[in-house]
């Protein structure tokens, strides 16, 4: 008889990171599951982890370049080597006095990460496009409610009660997923009698599972919700109790003279959503139970704080704060200091802005930079000297992603890299990884220790998860945390006088009545048990200086066009090119693939024409290929202000004939599967940050979802 078992564990097959159970099998992983205590459910992705443990193409030893950077010409080398050459580049960085020079692009899996800690320690920085990406949703949040309820955390699905309405404005919750319990805690919901709206220029898989699906104008999202507060107010169906309770004195008469001229009408013309459409559901919201709002990167063209704000305001005005099936709010556990706790920098005392350049350029900008078009302006101007990489793929992740590997290789006059050492921790060869100096291997999510520790988490309900072991390591493969550990121990000591990564969580775990030993035997999930709802009634108030809901913010009245209240057209921004560029392409995730990176578009399960996703073909409504005199399978060119790539149509009525529709993701260049498969990387057409730069300063958001294009066939 085989020896075989099930362990719980934490998939990372994307940044979902849900619980799962692994089959083992003597010593070898052979199959993955939802977790029954977590709601059971495992997305395509992670059922197909074991493709990616047992992958030919994961890295196994730690690697020294040898070529130019980017050739890919690399030698083995030893972990001792490969600790020799960070060490002694950070110790000469902190010599020169530019520790803040190193910035590392990672993924924290904690909010209190072993790697972050050691930034915080030796003086640098992290730059990472997760909390970026919706950096303006947690700003409104904030700033409205003293809270920071809504990172990854989308309304409580299976608290919605009967009746009550679910609205995806910009969220593809069955593609994009934030758990893969999600699409059922919306179908459970759903046939408990709750109404799903789903607000999407693509006819998205869940829009085919919806009641209505609102086929809006890119960007129209803050126009269709300020048109909707205006029929309420006018209508008298706001609630009145939450108002005056719970919103700041004097916040609601401001609100009521913003939405007085902003009838459904006039908000039609901008979002282009008949204005019978607006009223229609204003009243359905105000009279429902409950409505939950949605959305992630649908808002990032254009209005992200603006829409972010009218989001709340929405929210507010309709009493749906911390409410089942409304927005939720975090009922926050916290883990024990491991001290001394390392301070950080101050970045704006040394003359840089949050994260980036230019603190006087940017006093108004308040959100975190895309990072690779922060990375490729410090190289450039020496405010980069040393960048690590760990579970990030910036050569392909975002925008201007040829900028950012041209910075990588530029010289200085002496012939010099301007970027000293590069460094990236992968478990695969990447376009990130094909540019590093050094490339280490990292233990796969199957072969090491990790407390997740987000408390606002949907999957983990508020508390803490354990990733435990379930295999061995491949060849040399070394978790990077405790990389980090090791090389704080030698750099920082006086931060570092704990063991080893479980005697670090061991020790933060304690706050809760636990260790790692502890959560291991119940299971590996822990939560307070609770979501709490309506805690400011028990605790008298928000978290904000009022302790009431602020929907004005007059700290922003000087910011660049008044962004006290919420603008709701900013068309004039960035329909520049509209003539020249008459269609908005429209970058969107699968339920196959995660961002750029290797783990799924390197999987051949994943990759598989039938039963997965092979290539990204452009959509294109019929209506619009008449016009251009296009027909299916043909292969077009698709030209933005920044770049062009040819690619393959596919017709399909799912998305507004001014649109074009590209799969996020694809573009590897390395891999066994990655480089047979088809695809293009739709970052070649978004132009980078630089280029947006004015207009993102003015709306707060980035241009990944929506660029301006044109077809030449
Ligand atoms: N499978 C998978 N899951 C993932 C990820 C992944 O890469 N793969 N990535 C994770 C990460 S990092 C994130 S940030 C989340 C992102 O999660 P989502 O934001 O839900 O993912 P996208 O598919 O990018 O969703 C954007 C949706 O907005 C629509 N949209 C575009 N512009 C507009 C607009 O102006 N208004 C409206 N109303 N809709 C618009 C698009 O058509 C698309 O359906 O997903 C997470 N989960
Ligand atoms: N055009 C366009 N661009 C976008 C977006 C979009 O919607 N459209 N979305 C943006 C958003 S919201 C985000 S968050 C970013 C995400 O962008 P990134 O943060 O760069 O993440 P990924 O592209 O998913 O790359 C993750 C890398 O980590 C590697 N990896 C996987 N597991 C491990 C591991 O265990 N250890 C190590 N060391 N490495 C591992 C993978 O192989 C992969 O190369 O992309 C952004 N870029
Ligand atoms: S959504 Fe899928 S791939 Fe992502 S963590 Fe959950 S199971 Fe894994
Ligand atoms: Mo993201």
């Amino acid at each position: 008889m085989k020896k075989s078992e099930w362990v719980p564990t934490m998939c990372y097959q994307c940044k979902a990171e849900c619980a799962i159970i692994a089959r083992v099998e003597d010593g070898v992983l052979k199959e993955i599951r939802g977790n029954p205590k977590a709601r059971g459910k495992a997305c395509v992705k992670g059922m197909a982890g074991v493709s990616l443990e047992y992958s030919p193409d994961r890295l196994t030893y730690p690697m020294k370049r040898v070529g130019e950077r980017g050739e890919g010409k690399f030698e083995k080398i030893s972990w001792d080597e490969a600790m020799d050459i960070m060490a002694q580049k950070l110790n000469d960085l902190k010599d020169r006095g530019d520790a803040h020079k190193l910035t590392a692009n990672f993924f924290p899996h904690s909010i209190t990460d072993p790697k972050w800690r050691f930034l915080n320690a030796y003086g640098g920085f992290i730059n990472t496009a997760l909390p970026h990406c919706d950096s303006a949703k947690i700003l409104s949040f904030i700033k409205s409610m003293g809270g920071v309820p809504n990172h990854h955390i989308p309304p409580a699905w299976f608290t919605v009660p009967k009746g009550g309405i679910m609205i995806m404005a910009g969220r593809h919750a069955f593609g994009g997923l934030e758990d893969a319990a999600i699409p059922n805690d919306i179908l459970d919901a759903k046939a408990r009698g709750a109404k799903l709206v789903v607000i999407d220029p693509i006819f998205t898989t869940e829009a085919a599972k919806a009641d209505q699906w609102i086929p809006i104008k890119p960007s129209g999202d803050t126009a269709f919700f300020v048109g909707m507060m205006q029929h309420i107010i006018a209508s008298d169906l706001y609630d009145k109790d939450f108002v005056e309770n719970w919103i700041r004195e004097g916040d609601f008469e401001k609100i009521k003279a913003y939405v007085a001229d902003k009838t459904p009408e006039k908000m039609s013309e901008i979002c282009d959503v008949p204005a019978e459409t607006i009223k229609q559901l204003a009243e359905e919201c105000a009279k429902a139970p409950s409505v939950g709002v949605d959305s992630f990167k649908g808002v990032m063209l254009g209005n992200a704080l603006d829409f972010s704000h009218a989001w709340c305001m929405f929210l507010a005005i309709t009493g749906n704060i911390d409410n089942p099936g409304g927005q939720p709010l975090p009922d926050l556990v916290s883990l024990a200091p491991v001290e001394p706790v390392p301070e950080g920098p101050d970045l704006h005392e040394l003359g840089w802005h949050r994260t980036g350049p230019d603190r006087d350029k940017f006093e108004y900008y308040q959100f975190i930079m895309e990072p690779t078009w922060y990375e490729a302006q410090a190289i450039r101007n020496g405010g980069l000297k040393v960048l690590i990489t760990s579970e990030a793929n910036p050569a392909l992740t975002e925008m201007g992603q040829n900028d950012w590997q041209d910075a990588v290789r530029e010289k200085d006059e002496n012939g010099e890299y301007k970027l000293e050492l590069l460094v990236s921790f992968e478990i695969m060869m990447s376009d990130t990884a094909k540019h590093a100096d050094l490339v280490l291997p990292d233990k796969s999510y199957f072969e090491r220790w990790e407390l997740l520790y987000m408390p606002w988490w949907y999957n983990f309900g508020h508390g803490v998860a354990l990733r435990q072991p379930v295999v061995e390591p491949r060849g040399e493969c070394r978790h990077s945390n405790e990389i980090f550990i090791e090389l704080g121990k030698r750099l920082v000591p006086e931060y570092f006088q704990f063991e080893d990564d479980i005697a670090y969580y061991d020790t933060q775990l304690e706050a809760l009545g636990l260790s790692v030993k502890k959560l291991q035997e119940i299971g590996g999930l822990w939560s307070p048990g609770t979501i709490g709802f309506r805690k400011y009634e028990k605790t008298g108030g928000f978290g904000t200086p009022s302790g009431k809901i602020h929907l004005y913010w007059e700290d922003l009245e000087e910011a660049p066009g008044n962004q006290a209240l919420p603008r709701v057209d900013l068309a004039a921004e960035y329909r520049v090119n509209v003539e020249e560029y008459p269609f908005i392409l429209i970058s969107y995730r699968t339920i196959f693939h995660s961002g750029s990176g290797q783990w799924t578009h390197n999987n051949p399960q994943l990759r598989d024409s039938l039963s997965g996703q092979h290539e990204n073909p452009l959509m294109v409504n019929p209506a619009t290929a008449e016009e251009f005199g296009i027909s299916q399978g043909d292969t077009v060119t698709v030209e933005s202000s920044s770049g062009s790539l040819q690619v393959k149509v596919n017709l399909t009525e799912g998305i507004r004939p001014d649109c074009l529709g590209l799969a996020h993701g694809f573009g590897s260049t390395v891999g066994r599967v990655a480089t047979v498969g088809e695809g293009v990387s739709d970052n070649l057409l978004v132009p980078d940050s630089g280029s947006t730069l004015e207009w993102q300063d003015l709306v707060g958001g980035e241009s990944h979802v929506s660029t301006r294009v044109r077809i030449v066939k």
